[in-house]
């Protein structure tokens, strides 16, 4: 018998920029993605690049067609239908409904767009889990306010949420505002379309940015309940528990500072205040938040439930040796721990950590929370007969659910789980194709090339029973 709960939302998780492409069509403005290329480049963009609409290496870039969603979502939600999905979570492009982000009108083909999506969703009866802002800025902003760290990005961002609240206020219950919203300090172009010049008092700009968005994100909260009365709201943090190296209290009390950075931003926007450690960090760096009349107010206005992604645990030291071994492919900057695999990227693999994170953010915020994306980059090819056979993604995915499962019943209140790219698209880090998460194969390759034929992989059977079974069969 299955201890996953009955209405379990059992699905998967893309983001408009990776799997939509048609960045031009419908009247959409430019986002921030839309200037990253492919390759180990892809984020030293700089203020000539916005300012000039250049390309950092005129390179090839993956987000302009991505796997052309924006034409092929009804075949794509055909197939997440046959695997029985009961949620899929996409985001909404910002530059679609705001083309330039400060427009006074909405683009009303940008809103038919997600209409259509959000019905072709329920028509399967899958429930749509709406991302607000997932790594797009509209490049406008960025150019004219200097993106986040501007306030003006405030009343922007409020303004988009009305728009979008009133438009599919009877079509989507589930919400959620920034996509890994800790992003923000370690990729600050991706979270917040931060670009810094020389000089810059880089700290002090991520962390008035995140003031931003945190009174951004609890406007939106508030504007939700108001707008659409029953709806579910919530936050989105990049998740995944931080070890201590050894049992030196020091090595301790540091992976309890990492697990504070993340933390600081669901602090606020769960509890509706900046916690203490915060207001010393800013003391302790000569970090000042400008903050306006009623700001403290606004933040009140907490989440319904707690989003994240787990991909991995991180490790800590304060031995500077231990420190030299940092793993590769992680902007958490985490250490090697010499008791967990890791994959082809260098992520390390620990279901363990899921569970032990999913505890510890209940423990921590006492609110339902809701895996929104979990699963294993990695190569996979078509073999002569035309099938991919991923054996260790079923592997990956199987131990997670697992301690997921343990999780539940270590008394945790999960809502559902969406693993992250149920069919093949662009990777957020590297901008790859070749990095693939899905159960569904798409035709393309790293340069673009490829029919985007789609092909279901053994995972894709698999996946299908564990839904069917409501977990009972993993
Ligand atoms: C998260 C992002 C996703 C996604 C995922 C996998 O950080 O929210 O957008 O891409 O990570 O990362 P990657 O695509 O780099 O493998």
């Amino acid at each position: 018998m299955s201890i996953f709960p009955e209405g379990f939302l059992w699905g998967g998780a893309v983001a408009a920029n990776q799997v939509e492409g048609a960045y031009r069509e419908g009247g959409k403005g430019l986002t921030t993605v839309d200037l990253l290329p492919i390759g180990a480049d892809r984020f030293s963009i700089m203020q000539g690049n916005i300012d000039t609409l250049e390309p950092v290496a005129g390179a090839y870039y993956p987000s302009h067609e991505a796997i052309d969603f924006y034409h092929s979502y009804k075949e794509d939600i055909a197939l997440f239908a046959e695997m029985g999905f009961k949620a899929l979570r996409v985001s909404i492009a910002w530059a679609r409904i705001f083309p330039h982000g400060d427009d006074e009108q909405p683009n009303e083909e940008g809103l038919q767009f997600y209409d259509d999506l959000f019905d072709e969703l329920l028509k399967y009866e899958i429930e749509p889990v709406v991302t607000m802002a997932h790594f797009d800025v509209p490049v406008h902003l960025v150019q004219k306010y200097g993106s986040w760290q501007n306030r003006a990005l405030v009343s922007f961002f409020e303004n988009y949420a009305r728009t979008i609240f009133t438009r599919y206020k009877d079509k989507v219950k589930y919400w959620m505002t920034f996509n890994e919203i800790n992003m923000l300090l370690h990729l600050p172009f991706v979270g917040a379309g931060l670009v810094f010049r020389e000089g810059d008092d880089k700290k002090q700009i991520q962390y008035q940015a995140a003031h931003h968005q945190l009174v951004a994100s609890a406007l939106a909260v508030k504007l939700c309940h108001k707008i659409i009365p029953g709806a579910k709201i919530g936050c989105m943090l990049a998740a995944g528990t931080t070890y201590p190296y050894s049992p030196n209290p020091a090595d301790y009390l540091e992976a309890m500072d990492r697990d504070r950075d993340s933390f600081f931003f669901i602090d606020v926007q769960a509890r509706g205040a900046y916690p203490g450690y915060a207001k010393r960090f800013f003391k302790d760096n000569d970090i000042v938040i400008e903050m306006e009349p009623g700001d403290e107010e606004i933040l009140r206005h907490t989440v319904d439930y707690i989003g994240f992604s787990y991909y991995a645990s991180r490790t800590t030291s304060t031995d500077p040796e231990v420190l030299g071994k940092t793993t590769a492919g992680n902007v958490f900057g985490s250490v090697e721990n010499p008791y967990l695999p890791k994959s082809e990227w260098g992520w390390t693999i620990d279901p363990t950590g899921f569970r032990i994170t999913a505890n510890q953010l209940y423990d921590r915020y006492q609110k339902p929370l809701f895996v929104v994306e979990n699963g294993l980059g990695a190569v996979d090819t078509v073999n002569e007969e035309g099938k991919v056979e991923d054996s260790y993604r079923i592997d990956y995915l199987q131990k997670h659910l697992e301690q997921m499962r343990e999780a539940i019943e270590d008394g945790v209140e999960i809502l559902g789980y969406t693993s992250w790219g149920p069919i093949d698209l662009v990777s957020a880090s590297t901008g790859e194709m070749k990095k693939r998460y899905g159960y569904i194969y798409v035709d393309k390759d790293n340069d673009g090339n490829g029919s985007l034929k789609r092909v279901k992989k053994s995972s894709f059977h698999w996946y299908k029973k564990v839904i069917k079974t409501n977990g009972g069969s993993l």
